[in-house]
Order: structure tokens, then sequence, then C-alpha cells
């Protein structure tokens, strides 16, 4: 194999200062850490359903990019009614399924649609879009 002549390389090496490569790296930790917070634990607390005279709990979900809230909080033992509100127009979301309750729910587009659940025992029961990609959480305690 023939060398080519020994004239410029082909790339060279640019020494950065050290200051400017911890920033860098500090840098991408943050949106790391700001990506994981995002995906993961950007719930916070919940938002407790209110109790009607009848003594149902209801509460009414926005599902606009997402279920607003995504952490509902109800009372064990007690009947609950959860209302869906669509105003977005993503047929991903067009479903919402509660696997826990083997119950799935058409939602119509800029609609509120009810679905209401049986008394149940305390437990984090998870619910999601027809793809399983938009994500909530109904906490009963
Ligand atoms: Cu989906």
């Amino acid at each position: 194999m023939q060398i080519l002549a020994a004239a410029a390389p082909l790339w060279r090496t640019i020494d950065q200062p050290l200051a400017l490569k911890g920033l860098v790296a500090m840098v991408g930790l943050l949106l790391i850490a700001w990506q994981l917070w995002w995906f993961l634990g950007r719930q916070g607390g919940g938002v407790a359903a209110r109790q009607s005279e009848a003594g149902l709990q209801e509460i009414t979900i926005l599902v606009d990019g997402g279920y607003a809230p995504s952490r509902i909080k109800v009372k064990a033992g007690q009947p609950m009614r959860l209302a869906f509100h669509r105003v977005d127009p993503s047929s991903c979301l067009a479903q919402v399924i509660f696997p826990d309750f083997h119950k799935s729910l058409d939602l119509p587009l800029d609609a509120t649609t009810s679905l209401e659940l049986p008394p149940t025992k305390a437990g984090v029961y998870p619910f999601h879009c027809g793809m399983n990609m938009v994500r909530g959480v109904l906490e009963v305690e």
C-alpha cells in the first residue's frame, strides 16, 4: 500500500481547555437528568377525585397530548366515575384502557366520555392509550 506523501495530516486534534470539556459534560448530564424527570418523575403528587352527594367519586381528565391530571387519587371501597374530555385529534388518544379492570373506553373527539368503575381495594392501577404510549395512574388509597 502506497503511503501518501507526508504532507499535512488528514485531521488535526484541537485541544479544548479542560474547563470547556467539563462544562459540555455537565450540560449533557443535566439534559439527561431533565429528560428522566420529564418522562418518569413529572406526575407529582396527583389530583384527588371529588366526592359527589351520591357517594360517587368523580374527576374530569383532560385528554390533550396526555392525561391531565395523569395521576388520580381515589378512595378505596367507593365507586368512581372518570370523565375523559378529549380535545386532542391524535388517533393515539382515541381509546383509553384500564387493564386491571378489563375495561376500555372509546373517546370521541371534543366530547366528554365517562367510565364508571366499581369500588376497588387500595393499589396502583395504571391506564394508557390504545397504543400504550400515553399513560396515567389511578391511585386507590
Ligand atoms: Cu397512543
